[in-house]
């Protein structure tokens, strides 16, 4: 039985920081409405820098963190729903610009859950025996894609990047996980679509920006996700309260906060710092791990147990119970 654990971890932001007063001067908005709403009091926005820009920031400070060569990397997944391009992806972008002369690459879409899904494709990779060592990203430049017109959406998300290095170990670290998707439930969470429009196809109804259910979709973070969460628990034989830490997707406080009770777990067990980010879908967790670790809160080699959740479009959802 071969096995994988995460080693390293790292987080980017840009450095342009973008406050909820600073938007209430280019729309109809201010700091009472967003935060009362949200909790989220700023945002990092790029100014000069796309997706591959952060996820090369991400690959070289995991390289030089663990003092590998970039040679050594067997594969990098980019998790992003904000590429720079769909050919050619983010992934193959930074792995051509880092070196990672031996790594495959791809890009993994499944929203603000691509990180959990990514880290859990990543896991498999390894633990089939085949590759030794992986990167996995969750990254977003949301900024180029919203709407800025519309402050019912342009208020909530920001830029930025997180990830994590990979390797196969001799003992199990990734305890139980289950990933969900319904996607009859999809359009409650939509970004611009793409449909035929050659002179010979019909003409189809299109979305051009994103659109989001808000008290449907909010509804099934409080309700949906915490079941995801029990059952990923019961999985892996745990009670709540023997998680060390949750790493939930930074997504809205009053979701996070709803979920304290429902589990019935202490709220401080639950890491949060949208705060300053605002949602940066698929690269929330991945910061908030990172931090966590930069402020001694968590350890890798501590034996502390996480569980991280991802949830958003798709829908997609879905939790990994991880031993550090
Ligand atoms: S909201 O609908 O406007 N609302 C909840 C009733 C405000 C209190 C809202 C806002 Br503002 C921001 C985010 C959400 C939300 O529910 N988001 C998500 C839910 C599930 C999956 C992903 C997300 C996400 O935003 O990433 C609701």
């Amino acid at each position: 039985m071969k096995f994988a654990k995460m080693t390293e971890v790292a987080h980017y932001a840009p450095s342009q920081v973008i406050t909820n007063d600073d938007l209430a001067e280019i729309m109809d908005t201010n700091d009472e409405w967003i935060s009362s709403r949200t909790g989220i009091k700023s945002r990092h926005i790029t100014y000069d820098e796309n997706t591959s820009d952060l996820c090369i920031k991400i690959v070289k400070s995991l390289l030089e963190k663990s003092n590998y060569s970039p040679e050594s990397i067997d594969f990098l997944i980019v998790a992003t729903i904000s590429p720079d391009s769909l050919m050619p992806t983010t992934a193959t972008i930074t792995q051509g610009k880092t070196g990672l002369v031996n790594a495959f690459a791809f890009d993994m879409q499944a929203a603000c859950s691509g990180f959990v899904y990514a880290l859990s494709l990543g896991e498999k990779l390894i633990a089939s025996g085949r590759y030794q060592r992986g990167i996995i990203i969750g990254a977003e430049t949301h900024s180029k894609t919203l709407d800025w017109n519309d402050r019912s959406t342009a208020v909530l998300f920001g830029d930025g990047a997180g990830g994590v290095l990979l390797e196969a170990a001799t003992s199990q670290h990734f305890l139980a996980e289950k990933l969900q998707a319904d996607g009859i439930k999809g359009t409650a969470l939509a970004s611009k679509s793409f449909y035929p429009k050659s002179p010979y196809s019909k003409k189809f109804e299109h979305n051009e920006k994103l659109l989001m259910d808000g008290r449907s979709v909010f509804d099934f973070a409080v309700r949906e996700v915490p079941q995801n969460i029990l059952a990923t628990l019961e999985l892996a034989g745990i009670e709540p309260n023997e998680i060390d830490y949750y790493l939930p997707h930074q997504a809205n406080i009053r979701i996070i906060d709803k979920w304290p009770k429902k589990l019935k777990v202490d709220r401080d067990k639950f890491l949060v710092n949208l705060e300053h980010y605002g949602n940066t879908s698929a690269a929330s967790i991945p910061i908030l791990l990172s931090e966590a670790i930069e402020s001694g809160t968590l350890s890798f080699g501590s034996g502390q147990t996480v569980l991280m959740t991802g949830f958003g479009g798709g829908l997609t959802w879905g939790s990994l119970i991880i031993k550090l």
